[in-house]
C-alpha cells in the first residue's frame, strides 16, 4: 500500500500536481553585514521597515491611480507600492480581454465620438464613490480629457462597465469629482468651443459663440451606471474651466470649478499675435465658479433647461437670474480647487501666486444672501469681492497646485511645482508647519482618503512630473516616479520611490484596502459587462453548435484542461460567435481564449460567460487555445477552427487511425488509475474528517473536483465497452481519460487540504 501510494504520488507529480516544498538552509548575514554590503543607513532601514509588507501579508490602502495617456487605470497597495493591477478603460487591454472580446468591445464602443473608435485616452482624475462624504468602494470613475468621456468601473469584480461621451464639449479636465453621495459626477470642460456639435464658429467670434460649462452626470447607483437623461449642465463664460470640487457638509449642495485664461485671449503667434501663455496670464485675477447644484437640478427637473445636442444645458441668463452661479476671483492662474474635510473651506492655489487662498463657504453665503456684489463680468455673472470671500492667504512657496487633508484638524498638505517641495501646513491659523523636498517637480498628491470628510492621513504620496536621475535609465523616456512619504508624525519623511512605467498619473485616490470588498467568482453565466445573464451561457454537457446560413455559434465551456468544443468546422466567409462559459469554481482559476490570427481574445475568469467573433475568412487551419497557465494540461487546452474552402468534401473517413495500443497497455492504465484513486480518497478522507465546509474557498474546490469525479462514470463505462471489443485504442484511451479527470480532482484536493492546514482547520468528531 505504502509503495503504491508513493508512485501515485510521483505520477501526480510528474503530472505537475504540486506539494510545497520547504525551504533549504543558508548561511545567516546579520542586518548589520548587510547595511554595511548594500550601503543603508539607519534612516534607510527605518524606511524600509515602514514600507516593507512581508511574503503573504497584504497593504492596509489600495490606491487608484489614473494611467495619464494609457488611458487605463493603475492599482497598487500601500505601503509597499507594489502593482496589484491595470484596469483597462478607455483604451484595449489585452490581457483582461478588454477591446478583443465582443462583450467589453460594446462598452469601448460607447465611447466612440461622432461614430468614430477612439483607442487612445488621457486619464487624470480619478474619485471613489462617497457615501455622506465618505469613501464607500463601490465604484470608480475616471475622466478623458482629451475626448470628453467619462467611464465608470465596479469595485466588486474592477471591470470598467460603462463609458460616456459628454455631448457638448471637446475636451474636458474637471472631471470626475463625486458629490459626497454621489448623487452626480462632476465634469468640467477645459478648452472653450461652441457646444452645439460640429458647429463652426471663428475665433474671432470667441468671446460670443465659445461657451465652457460645468457637467452634472446623474449616477444611478443601483444600476451602477450614469443616466446621460438625468444629466444636465451648466452653460459657463469662455473662460477655461479648470478643477472642481463638490461641496461637503455645510457646503452639501453647491460646487466649485476654478478657471484660467479669463481674459479670454485667443493666441495666434502666426497671426502676429502674442501666445496664449502670453494672454493668458496678463490678469491678476481668474475666477471660481460657485454653484448651486441641487438648485440646478430642481431647474432643470421643472424644465428651465434647453437642449443641445439632446443634452439638458441651463443657459446662463437662467443660472444668473435663479442665483445659483456666482464668481469670485482667485489668484492668478489657479489650478487645484479643494474642499476641506469639514466643508467650511475651499482651497486655492494658483500657478503664478506663492500663496493659497482658503476661501469661507460661511462668507461666500453671507455675500450672496445679502446680495453683496463688487461687479458682473461681462457675461453679468454676479462677482464676489476677494476680500469679502477669503478666510486667509498663506504664503507657501513657488507654484503651488494641490491640496489634500490630513486626519489631524485643520492640517493640509499642498505641492509645490516649481519648488519640488510637500508643505505642510495649517490651514485654521494659517501657518506652514513643515516642508519636504520631493523630486522632482510635483504635479499632484494624495493623501490615504485625504479628499474626503474622513482623511486618514498616515501616508502621503508624491505624484512627481519628472524622475530625471532617480532611476537606473531606460532611454530617452523616464518612468514616473511617485513617492510615498510618512505624515505620521510633525515631519515628514520620505519612504520609497515607485518607478511607474504608464503614462503620466495626473491623480491618485487612496482607500482603506477593508472597504474594498470584491468578488473572487461570477455567477455562473454572468456577463461581466453588462453585469447581467449572458444569453450564450450553457452548463456542463448542454454544449453545442448551431449553423445557420453562413452563421455558426457556438456555445461552449471552459474547465481545466478542456476546451468544448474541440473543433469548430466553418466554411470560409462564415461569420463565428464562440460563447464560452468558465465552469470553474474555485478563484483564481481564469481560461483564456484566442484563435490564431483572427485578433481575438477573452480572459474568462470563473463563472463568466465571454463572447468572441470573427469572420473566418481565410481557409486554412487556425488552432485555438487556452492563453493562461491553468493546469498541469494547460498545454494541452486546445482545439481546431477549420475552415475550409468553398465546395470541400471529404475524401477519407475520419477515425480510421491503426491500433497503437494493447491489452497490457490497458491494463497499465487501470493500474494507474487504481493507485491514483487511493490517493484521492485519502485527501477527501482528510478533508472530511475536519470542518472544510467553514471555508468557503474550500468549498468552491471542493465542488469542482466533485464535478471532475462525476465525469469518470461516463468514461469509464466507455472503456470498459470498448475492453469488451477488444478494442483497446479505444479503451487505453478513455481509460486515460479517467486519470485526467482524477488527476484534475487530486490538485484541487491537495490544494484544498495545503490551505486548510494552513489555515487552522478543526478536527470534526
Ligand atoms: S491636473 Cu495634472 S497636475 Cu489634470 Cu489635476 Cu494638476
Ligand atoms: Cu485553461 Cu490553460
Amino acid at each position: 500500500m505504502k509503495t503504491r501510494m508513493k508512485q501515485a504520488v510521483s505520477m501526480l507529480l510528474a503530472a505537475g500536481v504540486g506539494f510545497a516544498a520547504s525551504g533549504a538552509a543558508y548561511s545567516a548575514e546579520s542586518l548589520q553585514d548587510v547595511m554595511k554590503r548594500r550601503n543603508l543607513s539607519q534612516q534607510d532601514l527605518l524606511a524600509a521597515a515602514k514600507t516593507y509588507v512581508p511574503t503573504g501579508k497584504r497593504d492596509e490602502f489600495v490606491v487608484f491611480s489614473s494611467g495619464g495617456q494609457s488611458g487605463q487605470v493603475i492599482v497598487y497597495g500601500i505601503p509597499s507600492m507594489r502593482i496589484l493591477k491595470y484596469i483597462g478603460v478607455f483604451t484595449p487591454e489585452p490581457w483582461q480581454g478588454y477591446g478583443f472580446d465582443a462583450n467589453s468591445k460594446a462598452v469601448l464602443d460607447q465611447g466612440k465620438i461622432d461614430g468614430k473608435e477612439i483607442t487612445w485616452g488621457d486619464t487624470h482624475h480619478p474619485a471613489i464613490s462617497e457615501t455622506d462624504g465618505k469613501y464607500d468602494g463601490q465604484f470608480l470613475f475616471i475622466n478623458d480629457k482629451a475626448n470628453p468621456r467619462l467611464a465608470v468601473i465596479d469595485l466588486r469584480d474592477f471591470e470598467t462597465k460603462q463609458i460616456v461621451v459628454n455631448p457638448i464639449y471637446k475636451s474636458e479636465h474637471g472631471g470626475a469629482f463625486v458629490t459626497p453621495n454621489t448623487e452626480y459626477v462632476i465634469e468640467a470642460a477645459q478648452y472653450a468651443s461652441p457646444l452645439a456639435n460640429k458647429k463652426f464658429e471663428p475665433l474671432e467670434e470667441f468671446n460670443e459663440k465659445y461657451r465652457g460649462g460645468v457637467t452634472y452626470w446623474k449616477f444611478d447607483r443601483k444600476e451602477g451606471r450614469l443616466d446621460p437623461k438625468q444629466s444636465f449642465s451648466l452653460e459657463l463664460p469662455p473662460y477655461s474651466q479648470d478643477l472642481s470640487d463638490a461641496g461637503k457638509g455645510p457646503s452639501n449642495g453647491w460646487s466649485f470649478t476654478n478657471s484660467f485664461c479669463t481674459e479670454r485671449y485667443v493666441g495666434g503667434i502666426e497671426k502676429g499675435r502674442p501666445p496664449y501663455e502670453a494672454g493668458c496670464s496678463a490678469k491678476d485675477t481668474d475666477y471660481l465658479h460657485v454653484v448651486n447644484w441641487k438648485k440646478a437640478a430642481e431647474l432643470v427637473a421643472a424644465g428651465k433647461a434647453k437642449k443641445i445636442n439632446g443634452h439638458n444645458v441651463l443657459p446662463m441668463e437662467v443660472s444668473i437670474k435663479e442665483g445659483i452661479l456666482f464668481l469670485v476671483p482667485e489668484p492668478k492662474s489657479p489650478h487645484g480647487v479643494d474642499v476641506t474635510p469639514d466643508g467650511k473651506f475651499i482651497t486655492v492655489s494658483g500657478k503664478l501666486d506663492t500663496h493659497v487662498s482658503v476661501y469661507s463657504f460661511e462668507k461666500i453665503q453671507a455675500a450672496i444672501q445679502a446680495g453683496k456684489f463688487e461687479s458682473k463680468d461681462p457675461y453679468g455673472i454676479p462677482v464676489i469681492g476677494m476680500k469679502d470671500a477669503l478666510h486667509a492667504q498663506v504664503q507657501l512657496g513657488l507654484g503651488p497646485l494641490h491640496t489634500q487633508y490630513d486626519a489631524k484638524q485643520c492640517v493640509a498638505y499642498t505641492s509645490l511645482y516649481v519648488d519640488s517641495q510637500v508643505v505642510k501646513w495649517n490651514y485654521c491659523e494659517g501657518k506652514v508647519l513643515d516642508k519636504i523636498s520631493v523630486h522632482y517637480n510635483i504635479g499632484h498628491l494624495m493623501a490615504m482618503e485625504g479628499d474626503s470628510v474622513d482623511p486618514k492621513g498616515r501616508y502621503l504620496v508624491a505624484l512627481n512630473k519628472l524622475a530625471i536621475d532617480r532611476f537606473v535609465p531606460v532611454g530617452p523616456l523616464h518612468p514616473q516616479n511617485h513617492q510615498l512619504i510618512d505624515i505620521s508624525n510633525d515631519k515628514m519623511q520620505l519612504l520609497y520611490d515607485m518607478p511607474l512605467p504608464l503614462g503620466e498619473p495626473h491623480y491618485a485616490v487612496a482607500i482603506e484596502a477593508s472597504k474594498l470588498k470584491p468578488g473572487v467568482r461570477y455567477k455562473v453565466g454572468t456577463d461581466s459587462r453588462t453585469d447581467k445573464p449572458h444569453p450564450g451561457m450553457v452548463r456542463a454537457g448542454e454544449e453545442r453548435t448551431e449553423k445557420k446560413g453562413n452563421k455558426i455559434t457556438v456555445y461552449g465551456t471552459l474547465i481545466r484542461s478542456h476546451i468544448t468544443p474541440e473543433t469548430i468546422e466553418a466554411d470560409v466567409g462564415d461569420e463565428v460567435t464562440v460563447h464560452l462559459t468558465n465552469l470553474e469554481r474555485a478563484q483564481d482559476e481564469t481560461h483564456g481564449f484566442t484563435v490564431s490570427t483572427y485578433n481575438v481574445h477573452a480572459s474568462v475568469e470563473p463563472g463568466k460567460t465571454v463572447t468572441v467573433k470573427f469572420k473566418a475568412d481565410k481557409e486554412g487551419v487556425y488552432p485555438y487555445y487556452c492563453t493562461e497557465f491553468c493546469s498541469a494540461l494547460h498545454l494541452e487546452m486546445q482545439g481546431y477552427l477549420l475552415v475550409k474552402p468553398k465546395g470541400w468534401k471529404p475524401t477519407k473517413t475520419a477515425g480510421a487511425e491503426k491500433a497503437v495500443y494493447s491489452e497490457d497497455d490497458y491494463k497499465k492504465q487501470l493500474k494507474k488509475v487504481a493507485d491514483t484513486q487511493a490517493v484521492i480518497d485519502q485527501v477527501v478522507g482528510y478533508i472530511t474528517s475536519v470542518n472544510f465546509k467553514d471555508f468557503p474557498d474550500v468549498v468552491a474546490m471542493v465542488d469542482d473536483a466533485t464535478d471532475q469525479l462525476n465525469k469518470i462514470k461516463d468514461a469509464k463505462q466507455k472503456h470498459e465497452e470498448a475492453a469488451k471489443k477488444k478494442d483497446w485504442n479505444q479503451a487505453t484511451l478513455w481509460a486515460e481519460q479517467v486519470w485526467q479527470y482524477q488527476v484534475k480532482a487530486a490538485d484541487l484536493g491537495l490544494r484544498a487540504k495545503t490551505y486548510l492546514e494552513q489555515n487552522g482547520a478543526k478536527k470534526v468528531k
